[in-house]
């Protein structure tokens, strides 16, 4: 029998159901080294955390996180909580010799990201190794992307293209989460979502993002406390319920500099009615492009100009083949992955990787990258010094 991947994992909201997920379904699809086990589930609120442990299929739980990490049945900790306690949490971790996986973004700031990658580097070291979880990396069309370009296929590239479109937050009642308090989260739309189009950018292209000129914008100062809280956002309270402050950007558009040569632009949303969970990145180079939108995460669209002029145009390439990647262990031709999958292949690929002993990608290192470019908006964005009045 293969050895066990005895998993911690604290928080358990959406992305620990997400996480949870994948750490029952991966070993039933995939061939691995380790099984993982999902040993402890950590939450502050004793009756919740039972009941999120017997839904999600976790043998115990711990109402403090630091437990997790003192106790010597576990070997990595799943870090699925608002931004706020990555760095403390990862940093105890890893001081304790267990691999990390940890959601993005990395932290709430800079410093805190290059703390936790400088960690995590002398942690490799001794064979303890850390993960972020960008997520999207592993929808098998983007997975399929990123081979094209490394294949060369789109030559050099010149242009990306990549909005987050989201619509949870244009009800001006929806409530005042965690996800809208800057002390928490770190910043709003810019990195809830546009740090998963950043890394994307970077990663399929293999350029990093060198400057940027940036605008953000807060459309909904103050909400309800309080209110029905349901999915991501949910319904507001009476119009008369107490508000308070909104304290990151509801929107973020950005410019950037590519370190090979190529532009980009950038827009991350809450607010862009009709648009659910649309993730789309176009990238054109001197030979092809490509284009993807995750509302209809099976498809790429690939445009080849070495094509006969007669047939010339975008295909779209249905990525449900054996060949493409993760696919061949799911259903068959034609039947499709979905949100659930990129998390399950996550930890595919970071099982593996702990198994050989191999750098899980994104590192820390890679996610402090994301991170820095999260920082020059911000800091762009607030001291716009190329604004011109029109
Ligand atoms: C909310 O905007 C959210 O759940 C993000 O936090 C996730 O990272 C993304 O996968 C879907 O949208």
């Amino acid at each position: 029998m293969a050895n066990k991947l005895r998993v911690g994992m604290v928080g358990y909201a959406f992305m620990g159901a997400a996480h949870s997920h994948a750490w029952r379904t991966a070993h039933r699809f995939f061939d691995l080294p380790m099984t993982p086990e999902l040993t402890a589930v950590a939450g502050r609120n004793e009756q919740a955390v039972r009941e999120a442990a017997e839904r999600m299929g976790w043998n115990s739980v711990e109402t403090d996180w630091r437990r997790l990490i003192e106790r010597d049945d576990i070997d990595l900790i799943d870090i699925c909580t608002p931004g706020d306690t990555h760095k403390e949490i990862a940093l105890a971790a890893l001081a304790a010799g267990k691999h990390v996986l940890c959601e993005k973004p990395l932290a709430n700031s800079l410093a805190e990201a290059e703390e936790m990658a400088e960690a995590a580097a002398r942690a490799a070291e001794n064979g303890v190794l850390a993960m972020c979880g960008f997520t999207y990396r592993r929808t098998p069309a983007l997975t399929l992307a990123k081979r094209f370009v490394d294949e060369g296929r789109l030559g050099s590239i010149r242009h990306i293209r990549a909005q987050y479109l989201q619509d949870w937050l244009s009800d001006e009642n929806a409530p005042l989460t965690w996800r809208l308090d800057k002390e928490k989260a770190g910043s709003g739309a810019l990195g809830d979502i546009g740090a998963h189009s950043i890394d994307l950018a970077q990663w399929v292209t293999g350029q990093r993002i060198e400057g940027v000129s940036a605008l953000t914008h807060t459309f909904v100062t103050e909400r309800p406390v309080g209110g029905e809280f349901v999915g991501l956002g949910g319904h507001g309270a009476d119009a008369d319920a107490e508000k308070g402050p909104v304290t990151v950007d509801d929107a973020a558009i950005f410019s950037a500099r590519f370190s090979d040569g190529a532009i980009g632009v950038f827009e991350a949303t809450r607010f862009a009615l009709g648009r659910k969970n649309a993730m789309r990145l176009e990238v054109n180079g001197s030979e092809g492009s490509i284009a993807f939108d995750f509302e209809e995460s099976n498809i790429v669209h690939y445009y080849d100009a070495r094509d006969d002029a007669e047939a010339i145009g975008f295909r779209r390439i249905i990525v449900t083949e054996p060949e493409h990647p993760y696919v061949g262990h799911w259903w068959p031709t034609g039947h499709g992955l979905g949100y659930e999958h990129g998390f399950t292949h996550q930890v595919v690929d970071l099982v593996n990787d702990i198994a050989a002993g191999r750098q899980p990608t994104p590192s820390f290192a890679d996610a402090a990258q994301v991170q820095r470019v999260l920082d020059a908006v911000e800091r762009s964005a607030e001291n716009a010094s190329t604004w011109r009045e029109a």
